[in-house]
């Protein structure tokens, strides 16, 4: 089935199938002329090292502790957490209307390079395989713990997506609770498992990887696609080939080919705009503790503002807050523009 040409030029709803929700498309508003400008400020140059960073090595960071002078990755407590392991316990529900409840958590800082200067789209594939790997290893720690129900990993790049540092570096909360977003998706995948009895983004890689139209990039062992249900313009969906469901399941050769891939990726964002492309991106792995998830398929979601320019982005507002996400350009036209960007 290719999709139907009057839902090609016409408003319609997608749905996504890992949350329940769906998206507006309407491809007739891209008829209007692209205007294409591209004001963008050139890529910034940064020196490799910044003595007011407090995430370069041997500096010191705001909460007084001092980095040491690492060479490769370096994760430390965030001084800042959102979450602590000690937060006291406490309770109310009153009524259906007031309910809350205390949350312990860690949070962590994770920087990719010693190098200032660097983004995950200006490190070698090797220098981004040690990210992985501390990924994984972070996973695994951090899922091991009594009362973690989740480990979130995540990076906001650039200040649009509020980044507090050009340093390259992520952040991972982990979490008592499993938060909105995975148990939506968790739910999905246990849904579909139970009507079809096979796993959904398995059978969503292999459909994707069929028909090819928004199909952005693959390898080996990894693929990345603007989701039929995305949101975020030049939103990707990074999926494993093989059936995992963390981080940790991945063998050496499956994570240097998400490093590779994750390479490419941000190198294909940054060409896009012909500047640096803010985006989150982060991880949706198995919830901690030991209940086996046979439906949850390990991912990455790249979640990008920008729209047509690196000055315009796209807001969710209006119908968007009150409704449900809407998108102009449609995920097959993203795709192919993504596909061209990367092969620039
Ligand atoms: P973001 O750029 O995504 O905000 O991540 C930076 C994190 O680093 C942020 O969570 C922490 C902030 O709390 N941080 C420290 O832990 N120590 C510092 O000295 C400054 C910033
Ligand atoms: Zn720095």
């Amino acid at each position: 089935m290719t999709l139907p040409e009057a839902l090609r030029a016409h408003p319609h709803r997608r749905l996504n199938p890992l949350t329940r929700e769906w998206v507006l498309v309407s491809p007739h508003r891209t008829l209007r002329p692209w205007q294409g400008q591209t004001d963008s400020p050139a890529i910034p140059a940064r020196e490799p090292y910044d003595p007011a960073c407090y995430l370069c090595p041997g500096n010191a960071r705001a909460g007084g502790q001092r980095n040491p002078a690492y060479t490769s990755t370096f994760v430390f407590d965030n001084d800042f957490p959102a979450l602590y392991p000690d937060a006291p316990p406490a309770e109310v529900s009153e009524g259906g209307l007031l309910a809350a409840r205390a949350e312990r958590g860690v949070c962590r800082v994770v920087c990719f390079s010693p190098d200032h200067s660097l983004t995950l789209s200006r490190m070698s594939d090797e220098a981004i395989g040690r990210v992985v790997d501390t990924w994984a290893a972070q996973f695994a720690e951090l899922a091991a713990l009594p009362g973690i129900g989740a480990v979130q990993i995540f990076e906001n790049r650039g200040a649009m997506m509020g980044a507090s540092n050009p340093h390259p570096h992520g952040q991972i909360w982990a979490t008592e609770t499993v938060p909105g977003e995975l148990a939506k998706e968790v739910d999905g995948q246990r849904g579909y498992f139970e009507a079809r009895g096979h796993c959904l983004l398995c059978d969503y890689a292999a459909l994707e990887l069929e028909r090819a139209e928004r199909l952005v990039c693959r390898n080996a062992h990894f693929a990345a696609v603007v989701p039929f249900w995305a949101v975020w313009p030049f939103e990707l969906l990074v999926l494993p080939l093989r059936h995992t469901a963390g981080l940790d399941e991945l063998a050496a050769p499956e994570r240097a080919a998400l490093a590779a891939l994750l390479g490419r990726i941000t190198r294909g964002y940054d060409r896009l705009f012909e500047a640096p492309f803010p985006y989150t991106m982060g991880f949706h792995q198995r919830p901690a503790g030991g209940a086996v998830h046979p439906y949850v398929h390990l991912h990455a979601h790249f979640y990008p503002p920008l729209l047509r320019s690196s000055a315009v982005r796209k807001f969710m507002v209006g119908f968007e807050l009150l409704g449900n996400p809407q998108r102009d350009i449609t995920p097959e036209a993203a795709a192919a523009r993504l596909r061209e960007a990367l092969a620039r």
